[in-house]
């Protein structure tokens, strides 16, 4: 009886499985607008890119996580709604913006020397406040006590320093009248209406504006309101990237017809890569993400964007540990977005000052290995990462656990032959031995290493597996 039962019911699940795979794809109107990674070189760019600076910075900057003498634990952009603040006494802290410490240049200069080949800025969080001086709006910088258009400087500021800079824009916005959560009603919908042209325009004058920008960053997007609004996500699209041919559009913006977001209804990607990992990082395991482009974005402590007075409340992750997290992404194809919260004063908090320093020291001798390098297509080992620049014949080791026999196991995929390894700086050579079919050590000197090293493996094609035969279980 149970035999004949778990037989049909495997049937059943089987039939579902065919049914599913070979169903008729579902018609869209707003679903992806192709399949696979975009090759233009705007895209090209984007992608070679990797490692990029993330900046949180609005009103929220300046009561830093603290309101009336209590601090609120949850993420310092998020105190409006912590503390239940209400939307005018939160929107006056507008004529305290006036950050005295603020150097675009500066700035810029401390990207470009922490190794950062793109910065995304928040144009306009979820506060609503506009770092730009809108026309669709009073809610922005030019009505504050600073005035200028800090945007532009910093577009200026890091584009003089060869970095790309690209626009994060919340959808969400709790300052507009008209932002709705869900559409329930009629007036909802006419609210949703009129909120989606403000934010038409708001677009429309960030892309006219800053003809250098690079990208739109979209956030803000998961409530049922832009759910329902899939077709204003897709014009949206179309909209920027004819205003700015080759910018690039993260997944988050878009909603298909049925409400599927990143993905459409047929499981494609929509917008130019996905964007859905924050704060955590695929696992090596997880090698489907080397099929599209994709970004990580990272916060330095666990939840906070924005800056915060207190950092002591969670774990503050330390400078290698970033790096490393920049290296697993770049083994993996995607880009990493590393988050900077600068204060109401304009300026980095020291442990800022840190990571850039580290990150940037290692980054002067070893971006070869980073930027413009992809997934290698060689096993994930233990003790460490493999990247390599398009199809070249080198790839790179890059070490963060040195075993304690000292000796780096290595598996090359089949017709590989190992010819010579050696670190990348000073050029010293790494004992090569070939110890089973595919299989290598590389023996490392006996030494600790103060920052994790690379090491240049060199690779030929040729098939030396003859002389290994398989075990006959
Ligand atoms: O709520 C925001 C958060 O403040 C921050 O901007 C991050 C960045 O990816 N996005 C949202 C949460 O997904």
């Amino acid at each position: 009886m149970f035999k004949n039962s778990f037989l049909i019911a495997c049937l059943l699940l089987a039939q579902t499985v065919f049914a599913q795979k070979n169903a008729a794809p579902i018609p869209l109107k707003y679903g992806a607008q192709y399949e696979g990674k975009r090759t233009d070189e705007a895209m090209q760019k984007w992608r070679s890119n990797r490692f990029g600076q993330f900046i949180h910075w609005g009103l929220y900057a300046i009561p830093g996580g603290v309101w009336n003498g209590k601090t609120y634990n949850y993420a310092a952009e998020f105190l409006k709604s912590s503390a239940r603040i209400p939307t005018t006494t939160w929107d006056s802290l507008m004529y305290q913006f006036n950050p005295k410490g603020f150097n675009a240049k500066a700035w810029a200069k401390m990207a470009k020397g922490m190794g950062v080949k793109y910065m995304t800025i928040t144009t306009k969080h979820h506060e609503g406040f506009c770092l730009f001086p809108s026309k669709f709006t009073e809610f922005n910088i030019a009505n504050t006590p600073y005035k200028k258009d800090i945007l532009k400087e910093l577009v200026d500021a890091y584009n003089a320093e060869g970095i790309d800079v690209n626009f994060y824009y919340s959808v969400l916005d709790w300052h507009h009248p008209d932002w709705r959560y869900d559409i329930k009603s009629e007036a909802d919908s006419m609210a949703m209406v009129r909120l989606l042209k403000f934010e038409e325009n708001q677009l429309r004058e960030l892309a006219e504006n800053y003809p250098t920008v690079k990208g739109f960053w979209f956030d803000g997007t998961w409530d049922n309101s832009i759910k329902k609004n899939g077709k204003w996500t897709y014009e949206m699209e179309m909209m920027l990237k004819k205003i700015r041919p080759g910018v690039v559009v993260n997944s988050r913006l878009r909603a298909d017809d049925l409400g599927a977001r990143h993905r459409d209804s047929n499981g494609k990607l929509m917008g130019d890569y996905e964007s859905g990992y924050e704060r955590r990082l695929p696992p090596a395991t997880e090698l489907k993400v080397t099929q599209w482009d994709w970004e990580a974005c990272m916060t330095v402590p666990e939840n906070q964007w924005g800056y915060h007075k207190d950092w002591s409340i969670s774990h503050v992750k330390t400078p290698v540990e970033l790096l490393e997290m920049l290296v697993h992404t770049t083994s993996m194809g995607g880009n990493f977005l590393l988050n900077f919260g600068p204060g109401g004063d304009g300026t980095f908090r020291k442990e800022e000052h840190n990571i850039a320093d580290y990150i940037g020291k290692w980054m002067a001798k070893n971006s070869d290995a980073i930027v413009g390098c992809d997934y290698a297509g060689w096993d994930k080992q233990d003790w460490g990462y493999f990247t390599r620049r398009g199809k070249e014949s080198k790839v790179n080791a890059i070490v963060f656990n040195v075993p304690v026999s000292g000796v780096l196991k290595i598996k090359v995929p089949a017709k590989t032959t190992i010819v010579k390894a050696y670190f990348k700086e000073g050029g010293k050579p790494v004992t090569v031995k070939e110890v089973a079919k595919d299989q290598y050590q590389l023996t490392l000197p006996g030494k600790l290493f103060a920052t994790p090293p690379v090491i240049i493996i060199e690779t030929s094609g040729g098939d030396n597996s003859k002389q290994y035969k398989d075990a006959l279980t």
